[in-house]
């Protein structure tokens, strides 16, 4: 009988690439979209390919959301799926924090209304629950360089709270001898792609190339160029997500892992990589730093002479996480999972040019 997959968060990035996945894997996907007054949820899809999918019978759409149980009960009912990945959340790190009731609401309450819908009409499923490296955002970096399953989880804000509340709700499910719930947790670092959201860093850098290379915008705003991240390629950590949740299906054990390439780069380093694919030969200059070489307002970086990149106060974070980086051993040695399969240069790539193309297709 062929597989069935329950996906939320099915018009995000990481949705539109693990539905992919599945269905290229031989799964008969359900994913779940919210009722918006505008109906048409084809349309939010990210991925042409999936209304591809839904027209060959392979992908389907159904209405309901994390906060209404009676939906997930439905769609459950109705699907008998053996497999479920809850990716809808809210994900803005900083919005999050002007609307901390909505995102502790789906993040944390929406999971656990999933995991118990699970529990009550198909209780020997896998759940798979998206966590994030946000969790570990006040880590002593001087005890932790790199973060691992075994590093204490901190986190730093609304987000980052959030989601730690729907991990402790999780492990309690899963220790209690009563429901014994089948849930592993994928605490991932940022990862991105041609599909990023335009307010993440990544991609809100790649368009900005492409429109300035078009003669359209003039500059970039960003806000702490000096963050550090451990920025990998979504479509393979979706492939990590599945394997995660086939191998706690095998060995009967329920483990959780960190998804991140291990190595790090700061926002400046990306801002560069991004300007290097749309012009290779530039000169580019950081000035109006302090003298420890770190950002202040006045920073700007200049591309060839003209200023390029300033620094806007209204996008630095009160609460600013200012390092991450992964230590993904666990999961190379008991996934096979290859953290440099598209290496970070690479990605960058693929995104200025696939907002070049965008640009250039719509002007
Ligand atoms: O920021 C800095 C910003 O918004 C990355 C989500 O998927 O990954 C993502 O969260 C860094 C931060 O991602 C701007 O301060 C500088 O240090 O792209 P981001 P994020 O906040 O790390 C984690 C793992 C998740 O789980 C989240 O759901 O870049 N930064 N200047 C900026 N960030 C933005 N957005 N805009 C700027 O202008």
């Amino acid at each position: 009988m062929q597989k069935r997959a329950f996906v939320t968060g099915v018009t995000g990035q990481d949705g539109a690439y693990l539905t992919r996945l599945l269905v290229k894997l031989g799964y008969f996907v359900v994913g779940l979209v919210r009722c918006t007054s505008d109906y048409y949820p084809e349309g939010r899809l990210r991925l042409l390919e999936l209304r591809d999918y839904m027209a060959q019978g392979q992908f389907v759409l159904e209405l309901g959301n994390l906060l209404s149980p009676t939906s997930l009960h439905h769609i459950l009912e109705k699907y008998k799926p053996q497999m479920l990945f809850n990716l809808a959340a809210f994900t803005h790190v900083q919005f999050a924090e002007q609307m901390p009731e909505e995102v502790q609401a789906t993040n944390h309450y929406g999971a656990v209304n999933l995991l118990q819908a699970m529990l009550n009409v198909c209780p020997a499923c896998y759940m798979y629950q998206a966590l994030t490296s946000e969790l570990f955002g006040k880590a002593d970096l001087s005890q932790y360089p790199v973060q691992n399953e075994d590093t204490p989880f901190t986190p730093a804000g609304v987000y980052g709270k959030s989601k730690y509340d729907a991990y402790c709700a999780m492990r309690m499910f899963r220790a209690d001898p009563h429901f014994r719930a089948k849930v592993v947790c994928g605490i991932l670092f940022n990862h991105e792609s041609e599909i990023r959201g335009v307010q993440f860093v990544t991609r809100k850098i790649t368009r900005a190339v492409a429109m300035i290379l078009a003669g359209l915008q003039e500059c970039i705003e960003l806000g702490n160029v000096d963050a550090v991240r451990d920025w990998g390629y979504a479509p393979d950590y979706v492939w990590a997500m599945h394997a995660m949740v086939e191998r706690a299906r095998k060995t009967g054990e329920l483990r959780d892992y960190v998804i991140g390439t291990g190595e790090h780069r700061s926002v400046r380093e990306l801002v560069q990589t991004a300007f290097r694919v749309a012009y290779p030969t530039a000169k580019m200059v950081w000035e109006g730093d302090d003298a420890t070489g770190r950002c202040t307002e006045n920073t700007v970086l200049r591309v060839d002479g003209a200023v390029r990149v300033r620094i806007n106060p209204r996008f630095f974070r009160p609460k600013e996480v200012p390092y991450l980086c992964c230590d993904p051993t666990r999961a190379i040695q008991e996934l096979d999972w290859n953290p440099r399969q598209t290496s970070f240069e690479e990605m960058i790539r693929r995104m200025v040019e696939h907002d070049i193309a965008l640009v250039s297709a719509s002007a």
